[in-house]
């Protein structure tokens, strides 16, 4: 398969870019951050989006560099972000998916902790998201991760929340700061007033457990008004703004949505 075997250069010939989605505080309807998604611009194929080689570097390893590359980025941004438009917020943070082979990378800390100097980013505005399917893989395994994650002051959220194997008996042991609705409910709001109980249910469960919450998928602005009633603190969603590239992304930095 091509892209397979072009997935190793992709990395090394500056083939990657990162598209930052907007998180919307939703009280005050500000920009609090970014959620960076990675694309891979193919010399012959285009912009390929994630769900086209994320798998295949999950398979072949190459997850692990790739990871690095777009935390690299994404820290580097930010940083930039953050001294360029130092009113928009204090300051704004950075989330980064992580996946699980890259969450149990013996080095995951060290690598961190060097990026974060080399950028001279503050620890406590990058965000690092696991799905929860991840965290909930090796409970164990997962809560010392997270554990060392937070003694580097990393913030760390919990994505797709709701829709993998979750245990609520184990969710008070995650040390962690945000859960993720995921999208799927968001979007059912309307349409099953279930959808709207499990939603209402898992944000008062997440500051029960001083977690805050990000809805993601938010496509309307009913949705959004009912998600601001109900204390969610953050929104995220084509509503606010597709995920965009850096140039884009200032521009709504300079000119708020
Ligand atoms: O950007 P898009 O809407 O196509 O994202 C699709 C999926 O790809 C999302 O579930 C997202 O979590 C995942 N994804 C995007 N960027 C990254 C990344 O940098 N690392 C990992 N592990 N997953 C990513
Ligand atoms: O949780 P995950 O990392 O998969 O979330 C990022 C994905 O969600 C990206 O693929 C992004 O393009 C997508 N996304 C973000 N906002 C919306 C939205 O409002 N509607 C839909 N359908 N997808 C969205
Ligand atoms: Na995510
Ligand atoms: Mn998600």
């Amino acid at each position: 398969f091509s892209l397979n075997s072009d997935l190793p250069q992709a990395i090394e010939q500056n083939q990657l870019r990162l598209h930052y989605q907007p998180l919307i505080h939703l009280e005050s309807g500000k920009i609090q951050g970014f959620e960076a998604l990675v694309r891979w611009q193919h010399p012959k194929k285009g912009l390929i989006y994630p769900g086209d080689f994320i798998p295949l570097a999950e398979e072949n390893g190459l997850i692990v560099p790739l990871g690095y590359w777009v935390l690299k980025e994404a820290c580097r941004q930010n940083q930039l972000w953050n001294q360029a438009y130092p009113q928009a917020t204090t300051p704004l943070f950075i989330s980064v998916n992580l996946s699980g082979r890259q969450f149990r990378d013996p080095h995951l800390i060290e690598n961190i902790q060097k990026i974060i100097e080399d950028v001279d980013l503050l620890p406590h505005s990058l965000k690092l998201e696991l799905t929860e399917s991840v965290v909930m893989d090796d409970v164990e395994v997962s809560v010392n991760g997270l554990l060392s994650l937070k003694k580097i002051n990393i913030k760390v959220g919990i994505d797709d929340f709701g829709t993998g194997y979750s245990s609520l008996s184990y969710l008070h042991r995650f040390p962690v700061d945000t859960l993720k609705v995921d999208r799927s409910f968001v979007m059912r709001m309307h349409d099953a007033s279930d959808n709207e109980a499990i939603v209402k249910t898992i944000i008062s469960l997440s500051h029960s457990l001083q977690m805050d919450v990000i809805a993601e998928g938010i496509e309307t602005a009913a949705q959004a008004e009912k998600l601001k009633t109900w204390n969610c603190e953050y929104g995220q969603g084509y509503f606010f703004s597709r995920p965009v590239p850096s140039e884009k992304a200032e521009a709504l930095l300079a000119n708020p949505p």
